[in-house]
């Protein structure tokens, strides 16, 4: 599929792997929260066509087990697919150049991505690209985690450790399944105020301390269900603290992590909320038309040449949520 990109969010992927990338890795082309217009089909794709409005999801092979039971997030060829700068077949559109390409089945910092049909999501036309684009990874990782990992029933209570776009996301998701309290945590006092508005019964601001006997005095018996998104190993720890008895402790921010914890207690690291974008996207869409799922409360756009700019936002703490705008200047 060949996408021009309309618009693409920045997730802290994109900003750790800059901080990470040494010239000897040579050249890549990061982005993975594209949104566009398709310009040309496969001629084997049957669903979409020129003309369709696609959010461009993570990609996954489509052939092994997890794929063939339509839980993509656990493709046995997942980290290949995603961040091997090539296509599984091992091909490389941009290798004349040099460059390193297809990052997450995508590489959307960019006005054209090639793509597979499998990691395109159809949405209305209707709708403002630049506010769904960040819902490919993202969002729907935050939103997902509650929804499909955990399945927070009513009356659970959830606590979310980092409150930045993943963990806004999770506590819209928390309040829309109807949990009871929602504890948001983080450092930065607009993140938490946001927090507030979004859902968060309780916002606590974590350069404080204290946090475990805080969270204690909120619930009690402990919590059924805590977010760690922060990758810290302390929060990681107090997560693990605070748990109820046969809680979960998700891991968003470290992968495989899967361990069972005293009484009944589990925790587990989790991929992309366990989405199967086609499904699950076109559900946040509704949810976003509905006004339960605010999306532009998050965003701030910029001009694609402002990238540099906008993740410097973004370790600043000013903003949540960029996205690029191809055709702005
Ligand atoms: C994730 C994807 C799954 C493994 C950890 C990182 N990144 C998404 O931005
Ligand atoms: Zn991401």
């Amino acid at each position: 599929m060949l996408v021009r990109i309309v618009a693409t969010g920045i997730c802290r992927t994109d900003i750790d792997l800059c901080d990470e990338w040494n010239a000897a890795d040579g050249p890549v082309v990061l982005g993975h929260e594209g949104a566009g217009i398709v310009e040309e089909a496969g001629r084997r794709v049957r669903k979409l066509r020129r003309g369709d409005h696609v959010v461009l999801s993570f990609a996954s092979c489509g052939r092994c087990g997890a794929c063939r039971r339509g839980r993509p997030a656990h493709c046995a060829r997942f980290y290949e697919a995603n961040f091997g700068f090539r296509r599984l077949d091992g091909s490389n559109a941009l290798a004349a150049s040099g460059v390193g390409g297809h990052f997450f089945g995508q590489s959307s910092f960019t006005t054209y991505a090639l793509a597979n049909a499998r990691n395109l999501v159809k949405v209305p036309k209707a709708l403002p690209l630049e506010l769904l684009a960040p819902l490919g990874c993202g969002l729907q990782t935050g939103a997902g985690t509650v929804l499909n990992t955990l399945r927070v029933p009513k009356g659970a209570s959830v606590a979310v450790f980092g409150t930045g776009g993943v963990g806004l996301a999770a506590v819209m998701a928390a309040r829309i399944a109807g949990a009871s309290p929602i504890v948001a945590v983080d450092v930065v006092p607009a993140r938490l105020a946001l927090a507030r508005e979004l859902g968060a019964t309780h916002a606590l601001d974590n350069r404080r301390g204290e946090l475990a006997a805080r969270v204690a005095t909120i619930a009690p018996r402990g919590v059924d269900s805590v977010l760690e998104i922060t990758g810290e190993p302390a929060m990681e720890r107090i997560g693990a603290a605070v748990l109820a008895p046969r809680g979960t402790l998700a891991l968003v921010a470290r992968p495989n992590r899967n361990a069972r914890l005293p009484g009944g207690r589990r925790r587990m690291s989790v991929i992309q909320g366990d989405s199967l974008p086609q499904r699950f996207i076109p559900r946040l869409v509704a949810l976003w038309r509905s006004d339960r799922f605010p999306i532009e409360r998050l965003v701030r756009i910029y001009p694609f040449g402002a990238i540099n700019r906008a993740m410097a936002d973004v370790r600043r703490g000013r903003t949540i949520k960029p996205v690029l705008r191809m055709g702005l200047t």
